[in-house]
C-alpha cells in the first residue's frame, strides 16, 4: 500500500546518523496537559480501498476527481459546470464519531483493512496568536493529514502520537481537515501483518489544537538519576530559543532553580534531591505538580520521583528488592464491541482490577505504546509499568526501513512517556527468533533506548528452547540478546501449547543466566468464562485455566532468579486467528476476565497468590 513507499521517517525524525537515536518533531510533552480545543466528536468519514485518493491507477497523482483533500464544494461546482467530475464528496459522507477505529463504525467495516478517510471542519479562535499543533493521540497505522486542502504531514505507527505545527496554514472562520489512514500492515511495517489481536484501524486516540506561544517548551524531563539526584532535561522550540531564561519549580516541595537555555535551545541542569520529596512507588503513589516556564510559556506535568535498578538478579524500587506481582494487557476496553478508544473510565476499569482484585502492583502494557490514560492512571494508582513497541514475532530484519519505523515509535513512545514514575521497563521486542539480522536490529533499539533514557532498564520478551531432561522438561535461555538487556523476560507456554502434564510443570528444570532477574512475561490458558468441566477439566474450561495457574505458579516458585510476572492477560481479546466455535468466536480466551468483566476461576488463583506474596513482604 501507500503506507510504506516514502512513508518512512513521516513525522520529521531526523536520522543523520546510524548511532543517533531518531527525535521526532515536535515532541510536545505533556501534550495532554496543554490547554487546546478537543477535536473529537462527529467527523464525515469514506473508505477508499484502492486507494484512489493517494495515486492515480496508472501511478502519479491522483485524478482531480479522486483528490480526497480538496477544498471543494462538490455539489455546488457539478451543478454550475456539467464537464466537472468528483467522485467523492466528503462533507456529505456519513458522520461517525472519533476517536474510535472503523471496525465498529459501521456492521461493514467490521473486517475493512485499508485507506479511510476522515473530515470535519473546526473554527479558528478568533483572535490568533503563536503557534498552532495539530496534534493526534494515535492513528493506526499510516496516516497523511492535509489542511485546508493543504498536505500538512505524514506518520507511521499506530500507537504513538505525533502533530504538525499548522499555523501557517491556518485561516480565518472555518478550517477543514482531511485525514487519510491507511490500516494495512506490510511485510515491512511494525508490527508485520500476522499477529494475535485485532488490527483496529482507524484515530483511536483524541485529536486536539494546541496553542503554544512562539517559543515553547517542546520536551521537559524532570527524574531522579540512578543516583538519586534530580535532574531536569529542557528544549525550547522558537525564534527565541537560544539564551533564554528558564525555571523548573516543584511549589509542594520548595523547589525553584533558573537557568540559560544555550545555543540549541537546551537547559541541564542536575541538583540534590529536595529534603522532603516523599518517593513514589506502588504502596504511596505520590505525584507532584512540576512546572517549567520559559517567557511566555508555562509548561506542566504531574510527576512522581523514584529509583528503579539491578542489582545482580535483583530489581530494586527505591533502594529495595521488588518483586513485580503484574498481569499483561491489551489496549481494549471491556464489553462486547470494543473499539481500542480508551476513556479514563474504560482504563480505570482494568487497572482497578489489577491492582485490587488480583493485588497486583506492576501491568505489561501489550504489545504497543498505550493510551497516555492508561499510562497516566498507572502513575495514580500507583501500579509498576512494563511499556513495548510492536515488533513482534516475524519483522522484517534485515530492512533498513523497518529498522527506522522501530526506531522511530521506540523514540516517540519514550519521548511522550519518560516523565511518568510508573515505567520502569522499556522492552523492545517480543518473541523474535534469533537471527544475526535480528541481534543487530535489536541491539540498535537497546542502544537507542540507553541514550534516550539512563534510568529505566530495558528488556525484551524472549523464546526460550524446551529440551527433555528423563522425567521432566529443560527450559534453556540461549538468546545472545540477554547480554544487553537489564531483564531477561520470557513467555512460557508450557502445557497449554505443549504436550506437558500440569502434574510434571513444577519439575522443569530452568537454565538461564543468574546474574539477572527473569520475569515470566507471558504464561496463560484459554478458558471460556461459564464453562465447566470439574471431571474432566479439558482445555478451554475455568477449571483446566486453574490448574494451568497452580501448577504455573508452582513452577515459578521453583526459578531462584525470577523476580517477576505478567501472565498472560488480564480480559479476553480479540484475535482474528481463535475461531474455535464452542469456545473462542474470534477471542483470544486466555483472560482472566471475559470480555464483559465475568471473573474466571483461575482469577481467584492468582488473586491468592499475590495477596499472600504481597504479606510476605
Ligand atoms: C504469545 C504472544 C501473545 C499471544 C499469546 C497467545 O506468546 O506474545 O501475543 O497472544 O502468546 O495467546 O498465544
Amino acid at each position: 500500500g501507500y503506507a510504506v513507499a516514502g512513508m518512512m521517517l513521516a513525522t520529521g525524525a531526523s536520522l543523520s546518523a546510524q548511532d543517533a537515536a531518531p527525535r521526532p518533531t515536535p515532541i510536545l510533552a505533556a501534550a495532554d496537559l496543554r490547554d487546546g480545543t478537543d477535536l473529537s466528536g462527529p467527523w464525515h468519514y469514506s473508505i477508499d480501498p484502492f486507494r484512489s485518493g493517494i495515486a492515480g491507477f496508472h501511478g502519479g497523482m491522483p485524478d482531480s476527481g479522486q483528490q480526497r483533500w480538496k477544498d471543494v464544494d462538490v455539489r455546488a461546482e457539478m451543478a454550475k459546470d456539467s464537464r466537472v467530475l468528483y467522485e467523492f464528496d466528503l462533507p456529505h459522507s456519513p458522520l461517525t464519531s472519533l476517536p474510535s477505529s472503523w471496525l465498529t463504525q459501521a456492521p461493514e467495516l467490521r473486517h475493512y483493512d485499508g485507506l479511510m478517510w476522515y473530515q470535519r471542519t473546526f473554527a479558528a479562535p478568533a483572535v490568533r496568536k503563536g503557534r498552532y499543533f495539530l496534534r493526534f493521540g494515535a492513528a493506526n497505522y499510516a496516516t497523511i493529514v492535509y489542511l485546508n486542502g493543504k498536505q500538512v504531514g505524514r506518520h507511521e505507527g499506530g500507537f504513538t502520537p505525533f502533530a504538525f505545527d499548522i499555523t501557517g496554514l491556518m485561516r480565518d472562520g472555518l478550517n477543514q481537515v482531511t485525514v487519510g489512514v491507511d490500516s494495512q500492515a506490510t511485510e515491512a511495517t511494525v508490527p508485520p501483518p500476522v499477529t494475535d489481536w485485532e488490527n483496529y484501524g482507524g484515530i483511536t486516540r483524541p485529536v486536539r489544537l494546541i496553542q503554544t506561544p512562539d517559543t515553547y517548551v517542546d520536551d521537559a524531563w524532570v527524574r531522579l538519576t540512578r543516583d538519586g539526584k534530580m535532574a531536569v532535561d529542557v528544549h525550547l522550540d522558537g525564534p527565541q530559543a537560544a539564551n533564554r531564561p528558564v525555571r523548573l519549580r516543584i511549589a509542594e516541595l520548595g523547589l525553584d532553580r533558573a537557568g540559560t537555555t544555550d545555543a540549541n535551545g537546551d537547559w541541564r541542569a542536575t541538583m540534590a534531591a529536595p529534603r522532603a520529596l516523599v518517593r513514589w512507588s506502588p504502596d504511596r503513589p505520590r505525584l507532584y505538580e512540576v512546572a517549567v516556564t520559559a517567557g511566555e510559556d508555562q509548561w506542566r506535568d504531574r510527576i512522581g520521583f523514584r529509583t528503579i535498578e539491578r542489582r545482580g538478579a535483583d530489581i530494586l524500587l527505591n533502594g529495595k528488592p521488588i518483586f513485580l506481582r503484574g498481569i499483561s494487557m491489551h489496549e481494549e476496553e471491556l464489553g462486547v464491541d470494543p473499539t481500542r478508544a480508551m476513556t479514563p473510565a474504560a482504563s480505570r476499569a482494568l487497572l482497578s482490577e489489577i491492582k485490587d482484585g488480583l493485588h497486583g502492583n506492576f501491568v505489561r502494557l501489550a504489545h504497543y505504546p498505550h493510551s497516555d490514560v492508561t499510562v497516566r492512571l498507572a502513575d495514580e494508582l500507583g501500579l509498576i509499568v512494563w511499556s513495548e513497541v510492536p515488533v513482534y514475532w516475524r519483522v522484517a530484519w534485515s530492512n533498513p526501513d523497518t529498522l527506522n519505523r522501530a526506531r522511530t515509535m521506540l523514540a516517540e513512545n519514550i519521548l511522550r512517556d519518560r516523565n511518568r514514575a510508573s515505567i520502569a521497563i522499556w522492552s523492545v521486542a517480543n518473541e523474535t527468533p534469533v537471527t544475526d539480522a535480528r541481534n543487530v536490529f535489536l541491539r540498535t533499539l537497546v542502544g537507542d533506548v540507553r541514550r534516550l533514557d539512563d534510568t529505566r532498564l530495558v528488556s525484551a520478551a524472549l523464546l526460550v528452547e524446551r529440551g527433555e531432561g528423563g522425567d521432566h522438561p529443560v527450559m534453556t535461555l540461549a538468546d545472545p540478546l540477554a547480554d544487553a538487556l537489564d531483564v531477561m523476560a520470557i513467555n512460557t507456554y508450557n502445557g497449554w501449547y505443549t504436550q506437558d502434564r500440569l502434574t510434571d510443570l513444577a519439575r522443569s528444570e530452568w537454565r538461564v543466566p543468574v546474574d539477572k532477574p527473569l520475569i515470566f512475561s507471558e504464561f496463560g490458558a484459554d478458558a471460556r468464562a461459564g464453562f465447566h468441566d470439574p471431571a474432566n477439566k479439558q482445555k478451554f474450561s475455568e477449571e483446566f485455566q486453574a490448574d494451568y495457574y497452580r501448577a504455573t505458579l508452582g513452577m515459578a516458585d521453583h526459578v531462584p532468579t525470577l523476580r517477576g510476572m505478567s501472565p498472560w492477560i488480564l480480559k479476553d481479546f480479540r484475535s482474528p486467528r481463535r475461531q474455535n466455535p464452542d469456545f473462542q468466536q474470534g477471542w483470544n480466551r486466555k483472560g482472566l476476565i471475559s470480555e464483559t468483566g465475568q471473573r474466571k476461576e483461575a482469577f481467584g488463583v492468582l488473586s491468592d497468590y499475590y495477596g499472600a506474596k504481597a504479606e510476605q513482604r
